[in-house]
């Protein structure tokens, strides 16, 4: 039987999360090693060696070790091709550029501002810090923008990169289910024509429902 792969970080994180999902999207086996960001074990000496930033996460197969979630899905994708969701990233050359184009949409463009309404609205409070309203609002307004042209293009096709779930689509859960369901800005999303269906559709993934029952866990 093939080792599992180890992925360094806790499942409530938005790049964990990623990983998580791309690897039982892909059926391949894991094993997760608990790393405390509270206590700051990110940024101890062994796991620097694995991960140069410090953050998570962090990812070792066999005698490889990779960081950068959307790396690190890529990678998993490439890998382990013949198992599980055999087109999470794409089948073609043609397939694989429309989901890169969508998954450098994603992170260029979806990432800044939600991850930074993640952070303000979901997690400062939890953490004591003061929000910063100017840059909630600017977020907002650029996240909006974002979502419009998502409106459009789902409006054509059933998912970002086309009529098949891929991990284009995927890459988008971490952040969306802190939006949707820890903020009172869900609506950005549920209320928008075609991202409302798409957000449904996405988020009751088994593969997704299971890192949502993972982080409930931790
Ligand atoms: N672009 C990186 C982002 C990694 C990242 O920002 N991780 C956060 C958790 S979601 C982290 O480690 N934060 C703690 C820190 O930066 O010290 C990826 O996608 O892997």
């Amino acid at each position: 039987m093939a080792t599992p792969v180890k992925v360094y970080g806790p499942p409530l994180s938005t790049a964990v999360s990623r990983v998580l999902a791309c690897l039982l999207e892909k059926d391949v086996d894991f094993q997760l090693i608990s790393i405390n960001l509270a206590k700051g074990e990110h940024k101890k000496a062994d796991f620097i060696k694995i991960q140069p930033f410090g953050q998570v996460p962090a990812f070792q197969d066999e005698n490889i070790s990779l960081f950068e979630s959307r790396a690190i899905c890529r990678y998993i994708c490439e890998k382990y091709k013949e198992k599980g969701n055999k087109g999470l990233y794409g089948t073609n050359p043609l397939a694989k550029a429309s989901v890169d184009q969508w998954l450098e949409a994603e992170g260029q463009s979806f990432n800044p501002p939600s991850s930074a309404l993640v952070f303000q609205l979901a997690f400062a409070p939890r953490m004591k810090l003061k929000q910063d309203e100017g840059l909630i609002k600017q977020s907002e307004a650029k996240l909006a923008k974002v979502l419009d042209v998502y409106k459009k293009r789902l409006g054509e096709t059933q998912f970002l990169a086309g009529d098949e779930f891929s991990l284009a689509d995927l890459s988008h859960l971490p952040n969306t289910q802190y939006l949707v369901n820890a903020t009172d800005r869900g609506e950005l999303f549920t209320s928008r024509e075609n991202v409302g269906r798409w957000w449904g559709e996405i988020s009751s993934r088994e593969s997704w429902k299971k890192v949502v029952e993972m982080q409930k866990s931790t």
